[in-house]
């Protein structure tokens, strides 16, 4: 197995987990694709470009802005290919390898920006639960905690793969004051939270969130006891075929991974995300700030090329 098959198996057995760890990682793939590739004309390069960026997109179904980033980069790669009919190819594959880089850059950088954005949205002292593991809202409770706010956090554990144990390691390690819960334990905490903030994996035209299953539930807890609702969510994470009546498409997970061996005459269901509606959605922490839910396509669009231009 080469190192993008590996890579693409990492993702798949979620050994590397998150929307924007598994679009670094399809950024790599693509890195990796052009060092190791062994085409002698440009046509060659472009035709492996196309053909892994077709395997790397549809890695996880639910992935929004895997699929976005694929587009965008690979199209510009292809453009520096059609563009520079002079250059040669090592020169080619370098200038390729740094573009590719330069989007990691910039993931780098928005996130900088939604960690300030989100920390500055939370109270000075307060709790706040969370689902799931998302390094951007690890990233904004980190912020937080470095800008001096006291916040305690509850994290869902999260099964069947148990994320929530992930986040609350890495916010222990932070310092943040962390407790972990399993995941219908959350009810007890939410009448004294301060606000619920999770991740996202696809935001759709109608400002609806889709991200790990339990969040919908969490949602509606929230909004029975008044708790603000927000998602900390990259502008990619917008998915703009939903503008065409694209529903976001739900993967579901091997049930193995909730019953290694159930009881004849016992379906599992194992989706591994669900459905928010806008309307139980405060607003979505961004790189541009933080915009209700009805909004976000708008903001979204003008970042992303693909689709309404
Ligand atoms: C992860 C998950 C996260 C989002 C956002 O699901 O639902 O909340 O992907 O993460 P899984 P990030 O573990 O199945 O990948 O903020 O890191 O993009």
């Amino acid at each position: 197995m080469n190192r993008v098959d590996k890579l693409l198996k990492d993702i798949r057995d979620l050994k590397v987990q998150g929307a924007r760890n598994v679009a670094k990682a399809g950024i790599k793939a693509v890195i990796w694709t052009v060092e190791d590739s062994r085409a002698k004309t440009k046509e060659q390069l472009a035709a492996e470009l196309r053909e892994a960026r077709g395997r790397i997109m549809h890695v996880r179904p639910t992935e929004p802005m895997l699929r976005n980033m694929m587009r965008e980069s690979v199209d510009f790669a292809i453009s520096e290919i059609a563009g520079r009919p002079t250059a040669s190819m090592e020169h080619l594959k370098r200038i390729i390898v740094k573009d590719e880089e330069a989007y990691i850059k910039k993931m780098e950088a928005s996130m900088a920006n939604i960690a300030e954005f989100g920390a500055m949205l939370l109270p000075e002292k307060g709790l706040v639960v969370t689902h799931c593991h998302s390094s951007t809202v690890t990233g904004i409770l980190k912020r937080a905690h470095k800008d001096g706010k006291k916040i305690s956090v509850v994290c869902c554990e999260t099964r069947p793969r148990w994320q929530g144990r992930i986040t609350a390691e890495e916010l222990a390690k932070a310092g943040l004051d962390v407790t972990l819960t399993v995941d219908m334990g959350v009810n007890r905490f939410m009448k004294k939270a301060d606000l619920v903030l999770v991740g996202a994996d696809a935001v759709t035209v109608t400002g609806d969130l889709i991200n790990k299953v339990g969040t919908s539930a969490l949602a509606r807890i929230a909004r029975m006891n008044d708790v603000s609702f927000y998602s900390a969510a990259e502008l990619y994470k917008y998915d703009p075929l939903t503008i065409y009546g694209e529903r976001e498409q739900i993967e579901e997970r091997d049930p193995k991974e909730v019953w290694e061996k159930p009881p004849r005459g016992v379906r599992v269901s194992n989706p591994a995300f669900d459905a928010t509606a806008a309307r139980y959605i405060n607003g979505y922490i961004t790189e541009m700030g933080v915009v209700p839910p009805q909004a976000l396509w708008t903001v979204a669009m003008k970042k992303i090329r693909e689709g309404l231009e």
